[in-house]
């Protein structure tokens, strides 16, 4: 992803701000602009996914305590600690010197494949990304940050679609930070320039900056064009989230689904988590195999095919004006 800085023009401007949190306790003082302290806001786990959706497109973040029991981040810490050992450090200052990136958690971990599904999570995103046919898997990767880390460049992961100049109210895709440690302002949990979407880089790094201080368990909840990045860690034990990225069906994945998970591998997962990982038409006629047989089949072994355009109009408005003038569509 693009690294941000002042005065960057990497992006286009877009031409209003998304939102202002009132519920957050910060301004800018227009004289001098200084940035008064900031406070995150934070949902329960009990609260409604459309609601946390709400706040996300408002805001660009919400964070959500408490999702994922210590059993279920002790299991997962346990199938990925022999990873994350042999994970290299980043290679430059902005993937961190001191930052280990663990990847390709559905194959090497399942109980990522329960945070991949988990309800609250799928439910939170589907209704942030609702404008799509579908929505996918775009990447899973564990991000530990060791003490020493310096604090990372801000960024928006938008970029990293070729700097594609996506519109201001138009979401590419859907990040998720489940904290595998507490997120500490201290041991690097993740700044937030909330309310930055939409709006050009010279006034976006002037807005205030939080950290995404977290229990563990807890998800953050991000969109791709928030200012954010991860911060330094001056603690003496390693801060570790767990970033699980959604996107919309059409744009190519950040991780190589089929790839990161072989298919013999892949082959022994549930159908659902399948079709979030790719195995499904990411649009009209995106992703069949062969002779348009559907993905998931072609995985299986099968031979069903993959859905026709009168299929397709079935659910979606924009399929069903194009047929209008289609005799034949089949059954
Ligand atoms: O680890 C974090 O807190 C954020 C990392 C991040 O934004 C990135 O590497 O793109």
């Amino acid at each position: 992803m693009r690294q941000f800085h002042e005065g960057s023009i990497g992006t286009v401007a877009h031409p209003h701000v998304i939102g202002v949190d009132h519920q957050l306790n910060h301004h800018l003082n227009p004289t001098s602009r200084t940035i008064c302290p900031v406070t995150l806001s934070h949902f329960p786990p009990t609260a409604d996914p459309a609601e946390v959706s709400d706040h996300l497109r408002r805001f660009g973040y919400a964070i959500v305590d408490d999702v994922a029991d210590a059993a279920a981040m002790d299991q997962l810490e346990a199938e990925a600690l022999p990873y994350i050992e042999a994970s290299d450090a980043g290679r430059d200052e902005y993937d961190g010197r001191f930052t280990r990136r663990t990847g390709a958690l559905v194959a090497r971990c399942p109980t990522a494949r329960q945070l991949v599904m988990d309800p609250f999570v799928v439910g939170t995103v589907s209704n942030f990304l609702g404008h799509v046919s579908a929505v996918q898997l775009h990447l899973t990767q564990i991000i530990s940050v060791a003490p020493g880390e310096t604090r990372q460049k801000l960024h928006r992961d938008e970029m990293a679609f070729d700097f594609f100049p996506f519109d201001a109210d138009y979401h590419v895709q859907c990040n998720t930070m489940w904290a595998l440690t507490d997120f500490t302002t201290e041991n690097g949990a993740t700044h937030i320039l909330a309310s930055t979407s939409g709006i050009g880089d010279d006034e976006a790094i002037r807005m205030p900056d939080a950290q995404a201080e977290m229990r563990r368990g807890s998800v953050l909840f991000y969109e791709g064009k928030v200012l954010h990045g991860a911060g330094a860690n001056t603690s003496s034990r390693v801060r570790r989230g767990v970033n699980i990225t959604y996107a919309v069906g059409w744009v190519r994945q950040e991780e190589n689904q089929y790839l990161a998970c072989p298919p013999d591998i892949a082959r022994t997962l549930d159908d659902d988590l399948l079709r979030m990982m790719g195995y499904t038409q990411g649009a009209f006629a995106l992703g069949y195999v062969g002779d348009q047989t559907d993905p998931l089949a072609a995985l299986r072994g099968g031979t069903a095919k993959a859905k026709t355009i009168g299929t397709v109009a079935e659910f979606n408005e924009n399929a069903r004006e194009f047929v209008t003038d289609i005799d034949d569509l089949g059954h």
